[in-house]
């Protein structure tokens, strides 16, 4: 961890003897006391922040791009060694570490050529010699509050946009994850030192619990704060940030679900399940939660299902057969065990979710993904366990699993499985799947950058990454210009004086 850690230019100071204890969920050890922020330090960083933006937002976007392009070449060339300790502080497997870092280095790409593209759009005028249009103008200090389990790609979605826009960027990372947040930052001061117009202040780290994210809810320098994690979470900082009439994009708590109709290419389906299922150990806000198959084809499936929850490699996720790592600590636990009783107690037929012993690591949570047949979406269905537990439920026609499939809290990502395109389509239609994320043939988790990321209901409704989403990163002026030598009102009102 030092080694990969040192590659990264991270300061030792940083993460030795500070107050913010950082395990491995990989053996459940502690690895680094990292150096809790103060309240001085946020004030610090906040002011510095604020005063960078003064001068930010002068820079021209395309050269601001430059920039999110520099620090994009740094993860490219650090992909190997950031990956790696993604993986050791969120117990990600290997390959879903380095695709984090993709998924960075991509909103990267993304970001550069969107600072060309901050286009405006030029509308018609009722008025004779006049020119109407927008502007997009920087909005201030952005935000950030990201979780552990995308400890870096979230971060990146919203710092390469918020970067481009004109905009600093403050981040308080889950304090399970601070260690990949100094590594970010430490690669991010390095494209800083190879381009000379940034200002001191661009880009700042606070390490520690709730009263880091606090101080940047309650400050009126931060006009827009993009905040993952939990709906209760998201219930604290909302209101917070309403009371200030500043920006939210929330990213909270998703129930996804996936129909299976009787038409479905069932090899395909089976891998896009188990990947969306069991993948990130059940720890993504995408992750597949409830599965509804038709009644034709359900034992198969589950048959099926079994066989490949009995089999999956479980274990360290360094090693490279290893395709479910472990938990993220105690508390994940036992909710998951508490779920699963909940699920027990209103009949459901369990198949894994037991604790899998790995000797050399008795203090690390290591699970069997458990597969959870219900005869009905009862309440422990329609809530979200950040585990990896999927509900799985009968249905007799689409009608009926569109009800059903909608009929939770959540709504961020969403599937159908079929080769019959009218089901597809209805699916996709404005009576179908609800969620901001509704895919064909393909399971809900592992979105691509280009496309707008979020979801509805208590997801929070905010979207990141791809799309236009780049636009709530800035502030839009309607700008109208008499170029004429007569003042004629708008709706025709009459005012001679
Ligand atoms: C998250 O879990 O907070 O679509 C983000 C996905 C990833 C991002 C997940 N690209 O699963």
């Amino acid at each position: 961890m030092a080694e990969v850690l040192s590659e990264l230019g991270v300061d030792p100071e940083l993460y030795s003897g500070g107050a913010l204890e950082v395990r491995t969920p990989i053996t459940g050890k502690t690895i680094a006391h990292v150096h809790a922020s103060t309240r001085q330090e946020f004030e610090t960083a906040i002011g510095a922040a604020h005063d960078a933006f003064l001068q930010w937002r002068l820079v021209p976007a395309p050269k601001r791009g430059e920039l999110v392009r520099l620090f994009g070449e740094e993860l490219r060339a650090a992909k190997p060694a950031l990956g790696r300790l993604v993986t050791i502080e969120a117990g990600k497997i290997a390959s879903e570490g380095e695709g984090e870092v993709q998924e960075m280095i991509d909103i990267c790409t993304f970001a550069a050529g969107l600072s060309r593209q901050l286009c405006g759009l030029t509308i018609a005028t009722e008025r004779e010699n006049h020119r109407m249009f927008e502007t997009w103008h920087p909005l201030g200090v952005v935000g950030v509050i990201s979780a552990f389990n995308f400890p870096v790609a979230v971060w990146a979605w919203n710092a390469a946009l918020a970067l481009v826009c004109g905009n600093p960027v403050v981040w308080k990372p889950s304090e399970k994850t601070s260690l990949s947040a100094l590594g970010v930052q430490a690669l991010f001061e390095r494209a800083v030192r190879k381009f000379s117009e940034a200002p001191i202040g661009l880009s700042a780290v606070l390490n520690g619990g709730r009263e880091a994210g606090e101080a940047l809810v309650d400050d009126p320098r931060v006009p827009l704060v993009s905040a993952t994690g939990s709906t209760r979470m998201g219930r604290e900082v909302a209101p917070r940030l309403a009371a200030r009439f500043a920006r939210a994009i929330l990213e909270l708590g998703g129930n996804n679900c996936a129909i299976v109709c009787p038409s479905a290419d069932l090899e395909l389906t089976l891998r896009a399940i188990a990947f969306a299922a069991m993948g990130t150990a059940g720890q993504r806000c995408t992750t597949l939660r409830r599965l509804l198959v038709h009644e034709t084809i359900y034992d198969s499936l589950v048959d099926r299902l079994k066989q490949v929850y009995a089999s999956v490699a479980i274990g360290d996720p360094r090693q490279a057969r290893t395709l479910v790592g472990p938990l993220i600590d105690a508390r994940a636990f036992e909710l998951m065990q508490s779920s699963l009783q909940q699920a027990r107690d209103a009949g459901a037929n369990i198949f894994g979710g037991e604790r899998v012993p790995i000797p050399e690591f008795p203090d690390a949570y290591y699970v069997r993904p458990a597969l959870v047949e219900m005869a009905e979406q009862t309440e422990i269905v329609r809530r979200e366990t950040f585990a990896p537990i999927l509900y799985v439920m009968r249905y007799r026609d689409l009608e009926e699993a569109v009800r059903l499939h909608n009929d939770v809290p959540q709504g961020l990502a969403s599937s159908i499985f079929t080769t019959d395109l009218r089901e597809a389509e209805y699916f996709l239609s404005a009576r179908g799947s609800d969620c901001g994320i509704a895919n064909v043939n393909i399971g809900p988790s592992g979105a691509e950058i280009g496309g707008a990321f979020g979801g509805e209901k208590e997801t929070g409704g905010g979207r990141e990454s791809g799309s236009d989403v780049w636009k709530l990163y800035m502030r839009r002026a309607t700008n109208t210009v008499n170029y004429g030598s007569e003042l004629p009102l708008a709706q025709g009102v009459k005012f001679e004086i």
